[in-house]
């Protein structure tokens, strides 16, 4: 098969030419496709059946263990300039970048078969959704690309009829991490990537398309795309708020776009609707709002941790048709992670279990699975127009300082939060895990172009006739001196989402402090919740001189961005910086 696009034929070609493939497949995103493909990827020990009485349709992946995260140090945005691609990114001129990593293409795929799978990003026939086309010779990334993207014929028609798509050309190569790089070039539409077969690495639809060259289109375009879950809040009297809350890899979004409402709450009518987990695509609608899409159409979430006390939903969603990768197995095949009940007998690496050997279960193993399947599913999630946003939400993992929850004053405060957020980092990435890192916008390993002129475009929403969404800042993750999370987090989350909705429809007071608006004293409903005074005191202190410290790194933060800063955030970093330093009675005057 061949496309009616003289264009995406002849770019097949070109890599065809390269790589050197046997066969070329053109997938249609069918179920036959799929169950072929299951088929032969069970002969080649590429899956492994998992127990079809218990999750029928459920396979395990185990990836090479050197290929189990993203991998920042070989992720490279490759635009004309390098001051475009900002300190934020690890830059390469275009020209030696394709060099270098066409020369690892070069007959790369001989005696197999290269995938051409179209995909749209987005509901099908929505005007916000973009599309790409991804070559690869890996049948586990054609298998995942079906479930997190519209993947096949309909996209294909699309991608004929529009002309325009995004090319990204896969191969796993030798999975040697020094022959590995994920390349972007913006200014070309263009992804390569070689050398790794898992995750953000391969699905080239998610974080090389529908995050960093999805921001750089964004950029000019006059839109937002971010890493981002989407939830709809619906209140007992049946109206429902949509947020979309930015926290770094492994910090929260499966978890709160499913969250479950603590008893009371459900029992009083409220209920949860889940839009998206990882992406969300903000387009300023004619009335001034902006709306949002998720542009995938499946999960690829954290495996570990993944409960029927933490996520209910999740569990439910995965108990069938999933792909498991790099889960540890149970005695009766069936897939098992830290936090489960039961006992592992083989590891990760399908090694027999031995906790010498450390978890069973990788940390960033995950599941891959069609968001059809979760309960909570919202049937707004497939509109061409997206949901409007009633407030964006930003936090990390800040183990002090950092309050539960506060507001910004305004758009440019709620920029500056975002800019300032801060996170431990987590094992969604090779590296040190728990070291406190700036995280802007939960961006840093996804925006295709230099911070300054992101916090630019971000300010630039703030215009006459917006109807913006109000910003918050989180932090789930503040510890107690016994090391122990001080908040209990997951479906308790939704007692702090409660407040800020209070704000959004200006049913709350809240108290005003140099750092932002909080709660006021029995603004956060707490029935049902044993929690003492003092722990709550705590999780909302403000702590001056400690903030006053946080500023003053801010400020260095932002001066690393250099002429690009906009002066804007600068002036917003030093009033609140200011406000810090004056006595509290006259700040509230
Ligand atoms: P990516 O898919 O990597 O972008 O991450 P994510 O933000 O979707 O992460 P996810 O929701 O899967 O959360 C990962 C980890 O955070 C799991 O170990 C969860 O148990 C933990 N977690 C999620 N929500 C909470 C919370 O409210 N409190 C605490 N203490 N932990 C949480
Ligand atoms: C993340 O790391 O933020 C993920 C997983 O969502 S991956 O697709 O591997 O990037
Ligand atoms: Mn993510």
């Amino acid at each position: 098969m061949t496309s009616k696009l003289a264009a995406l034929d002849r770019w097949v070609n070109d890599v065809a030419a390269t790589t050197r493939p046997a066969t070329i497949h053109w997938c249609d995103g069918s179920d036959t496709e799929y169950q072929a493909l299951v088929q032969q990827m069970l002969q080649t020990g590429d899956l492994i059946e998992l127990n079809q009485q218990t999750h029928p349709g459920c396979y395990l992946h185990r990836s090479n263990p050197s290929d189990v995260a993203r991998v920042e140090h070989l992720t490279f945005v490759c635009t004309e300039h390098e001051e475009d691609a900002g300190p934020n990114n690890h830059w390469m001129a275009p020209a030696d970048a394709h060099a270098k990593i066409d020369a690892l293409f070069e007959g790369c795929m001989e005696g197999r078969t290269m995938y051409v799978i179209p995909y749209c990003m987005g509901p099908i026939d929505s005007p916000l959704s973009r599309c790409g086309v991804e070559i690869t010779d890996s049948p586990y990334v054609v298998a995942n690309m079906r479930t997190m993207t519209r993947m096949g014929a309909a996209s294909l028609t699309r991608i004929e009829r529009e002309g325009r798509f995004v090319k990204g050309l896969h191969s796993t190569g030798e999975l040697d991490p020094e022959r590995r790089f994920i390349m972007h070039f913006p200014e070309e539409l263009t992804i390569k990537s070689y050398g790794s077969g898992y995750g953000g690495n391969a699905l080239l639809g998610k974080k090389c398309h529908a995050l960093r060259i999805a921001s750089f289109q964004a950029r000019r375009e006059g839109w937002l795309a971010e890493h981002m879950l989407i939830v709809g809040i619906e209140n007992p009297q049946g109206k429902t708020h949509y947020v979309a809350a930015a926290f770094p890899s492994a910090c929260g979004k499966t978890n709160l776009a499913m969250l479950i409402p603590p008893e009371g709450y459900r029992q009083n009518g409220w209920r949860v609707w889940t839009v998206g987990d990882d992406i969300c695509w903000m387009h300023p609608g004619e009335d001034g709002r902006l709306y949002a899409i998720n542009p995938e159409a499946g999960f690829f979430g954290v495996a570990p941790g993944t409960s029927e006390k933490s996520n209910p939903n999740a569990l439910t969603s995965i108990s069938h048709d999933t792909i498991f990768t790099n889960v540890a197995v149970t005695a009766d095949n069936q897939p098992w992670w830290e936090g489960l009940p039961g006992t592992p007998v083989t590891d990760w690496q399908g090694r027999p279990y031995d906790p010498a050997n450390g978890p069973a279960a990788h940390p960033n193993s995950r599941f891959t699975v069609s968001a059809k399947q979760c309960p909570t599913w919202s049937p707004k999630a497939e509109e061409a127009q997206g949901v409007p946003i009633s407030a964006i939400v930003f936090g990390g993992r800040r183990p002090s300082l950092l309050p539960l929850v506060m507001e910004a004053r305004d758009w440019a405060h709620g920029v500056l939060m975002g800019a300032a957020m801060g996170s431990e980092t987590t094992a969604a990435a090779t590296g040190a895990v728990g070291v406190l890192r700036r995280d802007s916008m939960a961006m840093k390993p996804f925006c295709g172009y230099h911070y300054g002129d992101y916090f630019t475009h971000w300010l630039s929403f703030d215009k006459p006739g917006a109807k913006l969404p109000k910003i918050f800042h989180v932090n789930w993750f503040r510890k107690g001196k016994d090391g122990k999370f001080l908040w209990p987090g997951f479906g308790e989350n939704l007692r702090v989402i409660e407040w800020m909705i209070d704000r959004v429809d200006g049913k709350a007071r809240g108290v005003e402090t140099p750092i932002g608006t909080l709660p006021a004293a029995g603004e956060l409903k707490l029935d049902g919740l044993a929690l003492s005074r003092d722990t709550m005191a705590e999780l909302l202190d403000l702590d001056t001189s400690g903030w006053q410290t946080e500023l003053h790194a801010i400020g260095e933060y932002l001066d690393s961005f250099g002429n690009r800063l906009p002066s804007r955030l600068r002036q917003e970093q030093l009033r609140v910086h200011q406000a810090l330093h004056t006595p509290l009675k006259a700040a509230n005057a």
